[in-house]
This record gives C-alpha cells, structure tokens and sequence, in this order.
C-alpha cells in the first residue's frame, strides 16, 4: 500500500483515483447508499436543453451533480463518487418523450446542449414515500414531466409527460408557481398552481400519481371548491371571498377577516369532498367535518359568470 501511495503522490489525485479501483468502489457505495425513494432528490439535477439527435425536437437533458469525497491516505484523495440517481435524457419523438438512464458520454457532452428552463419541485404523488420529482418547464405553454424512483433502485423512471392540454392548465408562464402539496389529505401530494400567487388550479393526484383534467360534469364545482380551500389555506382572504358568489360575499366577508391567520387552519378538519348533485347553474356537495365525530355539511356552488363559485358551505 505504502507503494501505492508513493505512485500517488507523483502522478497526481487523478491517477491515484484510477489506480485506486477497488478502494474506489468501496468508498462510492459506503457514501451513496441512499433510500432509493429519495434517490431523485439527492441528485442535485441541472437542466440542459438541445435537440441531440437532430429531429426537430427539442430533448432534454437531466444531468446528476458530480460529487466527490476526499479519502485519507497518507495523502487526502479526493474520488469521485457515483449520483445518488443517474443523469437521464428525455428524448422526444413523435409527440411523445422517452427516458434514456445514464446516457453516454458522446449525449452528455454534446455541444447542442444549452440551460434548461425547468423548477425542480419534489413530492410523493405516488403515496409510497418516494420523492416524485417534477420538471416544470417555466415558458408558457411548456411541457412539464413527473420523474420517479424506482422503489428497488432509485433508477430515474417517466412517469407522465404533462401538457397544457392534458391537464387543462398551464403549468408554465412567469407568474405560475406549481407545488405538490397534499390537499385532499390521502398521503399522496396534488398539484397546484398559483398566478401572481392565487391559487388558479388544484389537481389531485390520481391513483398511480399522475394528473388529467377532469371532465366529468362534477369537475367544475369540485375545482372550484379545492381552489377555495386551497385559497384558505394560504391565508389569502382577498382570493377566497373572489371564489365565493357575489351575493353571498358580504355574509362571509366579515367572517373570515374576523379569522384571520386561523383561516389557514379551517380546512384541516375537512376530510372528504362528495357531489350529491349537479345542475347546469348550481351543484350540491357534501363535506365531513371531522372534529371528535363526523359530521356532514352541505356546500352549495352556483355558476356565475360562467365560473363556479361557492355559495353556501
Ligand atoms: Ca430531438
Ligand atoms: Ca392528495
């Protein structure tokens, strides 16, 4: 070993790195033996855009941090030490786009490659612990994708390619802000979108954590509902009082201003949205109010102005 380290010091750290091997092995999997749930987000990814394969469209790369460790030899050594989750290439073809998990070399370092115009934004849409992580794509109109970890290995997988027209909301655009919170309280994160911070779209995550626009007949009254409470929730009474009907407003006015920040914590106690009925000008759901036992309450929505809003609750 003493050898070793002599050859080290005279052919530099690089070297030393290779020559190492085995050791080097040793060290990358005792430091990066993260939860594979957590994969995702440990990765530290940068966005890179460029049409690698020359089709017209524009692919996208998703390129892990590199980290290194030092080592303590008789010298400090520094190696390099494998992502916690790969760097990957979303291809685009035909409409669609396809992940490639650790690329090669001759993808990542092509020159086409510019800055990506993604957030990074991380939740469990799934439900099982795992960091889902979501690219939002900041330009209006953008595409928008869901990555998630392989349970077993923490491997980058697509999840869903989000479009405006999938969704029936655009997630890009300067002044949207998209997070994944949980706002129907089953353990698994939903969408929402704020402009010019107010709340505008809330989706809930579907079974397998993705996301679609709703077009059932219930969806306009439950939408407006969620952004409502979603309204709430952000202590934001101007917003609110705008998702209630005018001629209820001033009875509610008083109300919540009156709550004040405790507005933040009224919808914690509710605990399930229904739809008892729909009309074309009015929709009649139901809502449990947990607190010591359940109770249901009836919400009113009518529609005005071609938007729902609520009218009684
Ligand atoms: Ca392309
Ligand atoms: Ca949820």
């Amino acid at each position: 070993m003493a050898g070793k380290i002599q050859a080290f010091r005279r052919s530099g750290w690089l070297a030393a790195a290779l020559a190492l091997g085995a050791q080097a092995t040793l060290v990358s999997s005792a430091v990066a033996q993260p939860d594979p749930r957590l994969a995702l987000r440990s990765a530290g990814y940068t966005t890179y855009i460029g049409d690698i394969d020359h089709d017209g469209d524009i692919d996208v790369l998703v390129k892990a941090k590199t980290r290194f460790v030092m080592i303590d030899l008789e010298m400090a050594v520094p190696i390099v030490v494998k992502p916690s989750s790969p760097t990957f290439l979303l291809r685009a073809a035909s409409g669609g786009y396809s992940i490639e998990v650790d690329p090669p070399r001759s993808i990542t370092n092509d020159a086409a490659w510019t800055p990506g115009n993604f957030d990074l934004t991380f939740g469990d849409v799934t439900g099982t612990g795992a960091q889902t992580l979501l690219l939002r794509g900041r330009t209006a109109g953008a595409t928008s994708f869901l990555i998630t970890p392989s349970l077993s290995t923490g491997q980058p997988q697509l999840l869903q390619t989000l479009t405006p027209a999938a969704l029936g909301v655009d997630l890009g655009g300067a002044a949207s802000e998209v997070t994944l919170e949980d706002k129907d309280s089953d353990g698994q994160t939903d969408l929402v979108v704020r402009s010019n911070g107010t709340v505008i779209a809330v989706l809930i995550a579907r079974d397998d954590g993705t996301f679609a626009k709703d077009t059932s007949s219930e969806a306009g009254p439950l939408m407006a509902w969620r952004v409502f409470c979603a309204s709430l929730d952000d202590g934001n009474i101007e917003a609110a009082l705008a998702n209630i009907a005018t001629s209820s407003r001033g009875q509610y006015q008083t109300a919540l201003v009156n709550l004040g920040t405790a507005i933040t914590g009224l919808t914690q106690n509710w605990v399930g949205i229904k739809t008892v009925e729909v009309a074309p000008t009015y929709a009649i759901l139901s809502v449990t109010q947990s607190l010591g036992e359940n109770l249901q309450y009836q919400v009113v929505m009518v529609k005005e102005d071609a938007q729902w809003r609520v009218d009684l609750f």
